[in-house]
Formats: structure tokens, C-alpha cells, sequence
């Protein structure tokens, strides 16, 4: 799998969760937990497409630069409710340790 490839699938998941979130935040009943949860499944789905293409020394760095890419394209373009020259920023490293964790969470199962 190239980078784009991989950088598709990444995209087709985060417009699957931004489709979920705004299926639930129209209910008003949106949580965090709820965001953790539609991110983590969609997240893991990704890496099980990765683990076909990239040895596991690799796939970790490999999705963290496709997640940056990601954010950097649909994401930041966005504007969040409030001071995005700070959100931006703060999110996309969130996003960056986040996919970390979640596969290394992954990893390790
Ligand atoms: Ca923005
Ligand atoms: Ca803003």
C-alpha cells in the first residue's frame, strides 16, 4: 500500500466518524465517550488495512504521518469553535499521540 492509499482509507474513516458525530450530536446526545468509542472503531479499521501493507515497526510512524496528513486536509480547513491558530495545534498533536496509544493498544491485544 502506498502512502495514499493508506491516506485514503484514514480519510474514508474519519468521513464515516465526522457522519457518525453528526448523526449523534443531531440526537443531543453526544458524549465524549461516544466521539472515543466512533474514532477507536474506526480507527482499528485502518490499522487492520495497514498491518496488510506495512511491517509492524513500520505501521506505527506510517499512521501517524497519514493521520497528521489527514488532519491537515480535513481537519484543519475547519473552523472549531473558538481560537483556531491554538486548536489546530493542540488537536492535531492530540491526534498524533492518540493514534499512538490506540495502536499500540491494538498492537498489544
Ligand atoms: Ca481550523
Ligand atoms: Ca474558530
Amino acid at each position: 500500500m502506498d502512502e495514499l492509499t493508506l491516506d485514503q482509507a484514514i480519510e474514508a474513516e474519519i468521513l464515516g466518524t465526522l457522519a457518525e458525530y453528526k448523526a449523534r450530536a443531531a440526537d443531543g446526545k453526544l458524549t465524549v465517550d461516544d466521539l472515543w468509542a466512533v474514532a477507536a472503531e474506526a480507527f482499528s479499521g485502518v490499522v487492520t488495512i495497514g498491518r496488510l501493507f506495512f511491517d509492524d515497526e513500520d505501521l506505527r510512524p506510517a499512521l501517524i504521518a497519514a493521520v497528521e496528513r489527514s488532519y491537515d486536509r480535513w481537519i484543519e480547513p475547519l473552523d472549531l469553535p473558538g481560537p483556531d491558530s491554538l486548536l489546530d495545534p493542540m488537536l492535531r498533536s492530540i491526534a498524533r499521540e492518540v493514534v499512538g496509544r490506540i495502536y499500540d493498544r491494538l498492537a498489544a491485544a
